[in-house]
């Protein structure tokens, strides 16, 4: 399958609160299956199915240092997190070249679905903790940029908007040829 389209901020699609899974079916499968490739092409360690425009309950986690431990939580929801917090420089698909500190709980328990409909529960911590943590958001419409000062989420904001002009009229001129 084509690698699948991963929206850039501050497209509005990226705000869209994401609905539950109800039907786990083979086209469910096959979105996860997508979302993977995508994924590891990038690289990230996570994508929620809000970044390719699929407004539905999915995220996928991979932090093996050989992209062979996927992790797929439907209808993920946060069951615990720790008073201790941690700041981690977060970056986003949907953000490009933007990284920046972010403070969230340290240590999370979520309770999630599998890709088959079994109810699972996991502990995270660290780099898998923010990662899920930083995902989930995106399933509420939420961006990493919107926990950072009015000033700089403006100035990304102006960057990434002068950018997709530039690509969008690369794009025109190579059409024109
Ligand atoms: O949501 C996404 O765009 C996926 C992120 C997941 C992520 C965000 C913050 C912290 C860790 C993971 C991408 O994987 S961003 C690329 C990346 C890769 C490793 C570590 C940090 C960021
Ligand atoms: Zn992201």
């Amino acid at each position: 399958m084509p690698l699948l389209n991963i929206l850039r901020y501050p497209d509005p699609r990226l705000h869209k609160v994401a609905r539950p899974v109800t039907i786990f079916d083979a086209r469910l499968k096959q979105l996860v299956a997508d979302m993977a490739e995508t994924m590891y092409d990038a690289p990230g360690v996570g994508l929620a199915a809000s970044q390719v425009d699929v407004h539905e309950q999915l995220i996928i986690v991979d932090i093996s240092d050989n992209q062979t431990e996927l992790r797929v939580l439907i209808n993920p929801e946060i069951t615990w997190a720790s008073s201790e917090m941690q700041v981690y420089d977060e970056g986003c698909l949907s953000v490009p070249g933007v990284y920046d500190g972010v403070e969230r709980p340290a240590r999370v328990k979520v309770r999630a679905l599998d890709v088959d409909g079994n109810t699972f529960e996991t502990t995270a911590e660290g780099l898998l903790a923010v990662c899920i943590q930083h995902e989930m958001d995106h399933l509420k419409g939420k961006v990493f940029v919107e926990y950072l000062s009015p000033l700089k989420r403006n100035r990304i904001k102006a960057k990434m908007l002068k950018e997709e002009r530039e690509l969008n009229r690369d794009k025109k001129r190579n059409s024109d040829r």
